[in-house]
């Protein structure tokens, strides 16, 4: 028998289940869909090379960002061997139990025993990473979360996020945060700051840009103004929504000085591609204490101006859709 009599002999055998045109009509949607998701990959991962230098998650700096990498290449591990189990069964039935001349369906009314394994297996699996998953959370968000109170070795930030930038606030020399009022917030005073409140007189406004020292912790109290953001530290594994009307806390510590990036991870709208900040941190705690002073001595600079002419506090409070660089 030739190749060709063969391949005539199978077509007039699977003639009646299904026309050659639909047979390669289908194939040609799986292929595309498939070329589809691996040039998709493909394209993701050439640009995560493109902006870290590396294939993969970009360099982690922070201490508790090996724990997440963990686990993280843990569930990757495991959902890695159920899918590929997985595919390869549905290949498997796919040829095994294809329509065939002569071949005819069983049909099942279910099967108690299968569900129940099939159910409490995952179900199990799910469980323990729950808990393994619960012993890293425990360990990395502050038992404080949404209380507010700081253990005083920490350095306390405040970012109020809002479309499409990071108002970021240092409590300044006094170490108080003003009070904020919702109902003082306009383009000039982005993040509502009463100055009625003498503990606001010295806090420092930034925007986009987040400074602290290497190896000390840090708490960040993260709110938004307006819609949902997703405060995105990449490098130190840390993302967290911003709520508006709601302070979370949100605890790291860096291992490494250098400049990264702040990302919101959350669409918030039309300039969501935009909203972006950078970090910087300062290999020592002189040299953070050193750019605070420097912000505090512009701050209290353009504060004199002020009473020299007496105006609305535009440099403490930079217009609201001002971008950084
Ligand atoms: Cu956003």
């Amino acid at each position: 028998m030739t190749i060709g009599t063969l391949v005539s002999s199978v077509r007039r055998r699977m003639g009646p289940v299904l026309s050659r045109r639909t047979r390669s009509r289908w194939a040609a949607i799986s292929v595309a869909s498939l070329v589809n998701v691996l040039l998709l990959r493909a394209v993701t991962a050439q640009e995560a090379y493109a902006h870290h230098g590396k294939w993969g998650m970009p360099e982690n700096v922070s201490v508790q960002g090996a724990q997440i990498d963990g686990l993280f290449w843990f569930v990757f591990a495991l959902t890695g061997v159920v899918f590929i189990g997985v595919e390869l069964a549905l290949v498997i039935a796919l040829v095994r139990y294809r329509a065939r001349p002569g071949a005819r369906a069983t049909y099942s009314h279910g099967n108690n025993k299968l569900e129940i394994i099939w159910t409490a297996v995952p179900a199990l699996f799910l469980a323990a990473l729950v808990l393994m998953t619960q012993r890293v959370w425990a360990q990395i968000r502050p038992a404080d979360q949404f209380t507010g109170t700081v253990p005083s070795r920490a350095i306390e930030i405040e970012i109020v996020a809002q479309q499409f930038a990071w108002n970021i606030r240092y409590a300044g020399a006094d170490g108080v945060f003003g009070k904020r009022n919702p109902a003082l917030v306009d383009a000039m005073n982005p993040i509502g700051l009463d100055y009625d409140d003498p503990a606001s007189a010295d806090d420092i406004l930034t925007i986009n840009q987040l400074h602290f020292p290497v190896g000390q912790p840090i708490r960040v109290r993260l709110t938004s103004r307006d819609v949902i953001h997703s405060f995105f530290l990449p490098e130190f594994r840390v993302k967290q929504d911003a709520l508006p009307g709601l302070l979370v806390n949100v605890a790291f510590q860096a291992q490494k000085a250098g400049s990264y990036e702040i990302a919101c991870a959350e669409l918030c709208g039309l300039g969501h591609y935009r909203m972006k900040g950078y970090v910087t941190v300062h290999e020592s705690e002189s040299s953070f204490q050193q750019w605070l002073s420097e912000q505090a001595a512009e701050l209290q600079a353009t504060q004199t101006d002020e009473s020299a002419a007496p105006a609305a506090p535009e440099a403490a409070a930079p217009a609201a859709d001002a971008e950084a660089h």
